[in-house]
């Protein structure tokens, strides 16, 4: 009987979450970045283990990615962290993802925190393994050991590879015996136009450093297929914040810009199998990441939690 469910990956910023995410779906369905809080959005790509005539049984892992926790301090981040918080009630196996090449802190005991009330099995992913000495790896497990009762703690390195079998498997012994849930063929959620913009932002985080990375977002204006066989148009707008901000993003002469406009077009016509022009354009939208409707209109999600009953006096 095959198997098929909902496996959410959560954890800090930075873990590795979206890297796993397209190992595991052998596609680039997620940005990734060496910036935190690179996923703004919920992420739902599936893997599929092929039908029984090509050595599967049809068993599905549908996995959500999620942007990492943080302490948000602007409502695009309330929105980011309750998208990843509001997963926890969704799904059937929970995937804590842990930079194993870093030490826990605060963030992670808030993190472990959450899982306190979950009914369903959470596994601990430990990432980036090809970051840490061997003989570090035991001691690292039975002290992460302690923040849950994990259904199994399993070493990984997303970036090569290594464990992620193993992981895949794990994963899918704790899914209930189930008919699939998607179409053989299913890859993402994300509708094309997200997945542009959201390539055009990966080459924005790419190339800016310190606050830029966080007060940029990437709007499509206008998502052209008339000719889409021949050349697919795509108009952005970057907005950031702040009227300083708009030169760094365009660099002298332009050369900024340019350089991102280039990296993701490659990106753009490797996707869709076809020529893109792609045209960017800077705007600044002062404090967009706490105006609600700016963030309705790029499409991050607000989950409507109920209001937390008011504590007496
Ligand atoms: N060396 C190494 N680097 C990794 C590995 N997995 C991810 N990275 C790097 O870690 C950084 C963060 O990766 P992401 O996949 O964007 O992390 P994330 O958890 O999705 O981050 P947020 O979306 O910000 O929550 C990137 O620079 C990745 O290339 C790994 O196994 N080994
Ligand atoms: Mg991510």
């Amino acid at each position: 009987m095959p198997r098929a469910g909902f496996v959410s990956l959560i954890g800090r910023p930075n873990a590795g979450k979206s890297t796993l995410l397209n190992r595991i779906v052998g596609t680039k369905v997620a940005i990734v970045s060496d910036k935190p809080q690179t996923t703004r959005n919920r992420i739902v790509a599936v893997k599929h283990f092929d039908e029984a005539a090509s050595g599967g049984d049809g068993s599905q892992i549908v996995f959500v990615d999620t942007p990492g926790i943080h302490r948000p301090l602007h409502r695009l981040n309330v929105r980011m962290v309750d998208a990843a918080v509001e997963t926890l009630r969704e799904v059937d196996v929970i995937a804590l993802v842990f930079d194993a090449s870093t030490a826990p802190g605060r963030g992670d005991q808030y993190v472990s925190g959450l899982l306190q009330h979950v009914t369903q099995p959470v596994v601990l992913v430990l990432n980036k393994i090809d970051l840490v000495a061997k003989s570090a790896l035991l001691p690292l497990m039975a002290h992460a050991g302690a923040w849950h009762d994990f259904a199994a703690i399993v070493p990984v390195s997303a970036a090569t590879g290594d464990g992620v079998d193993r992981l895949e498997r794990v994963l899918l012994g704790l899914l209930p015996e189930s008919d699939p849930i998607f179409p053989g063929d299913y890859l993402t959620d994300q509708p094309e136009r997200a997945m542009a913009a959201e390539m055009v932002r990966e080459k924005v985080l790419a190339n800016t450093r310190a606050e830029l990375p966080f007060s940029t977002a990437v709007a499509i204006d206008e998502f052209d297929e008339s000719e889409r066989d021949e050349l697919l148009r795509v108009y952005c707008t970057i907005w950031v914040e702040h009227e300083s901000q708009k030169p760094i993003v365009i660099g002298r002469g332009g050369e900024m810009i340019k350089r991102i406009g280039t990296e993701a077009r490659q990106d753009l016509e490797r996707f869709f199998g076809t020529r893109v022009f792609l045209d960017l354009r800077v705007k600044v939208n002062p404090d967009w990441r706490n105006n609600e409707r700016t963030l309705d209109e790029l499409g991050v999600p607000q989950v409507r939690r109920k209001p937390r009953p008011k504590r007496k006096a």
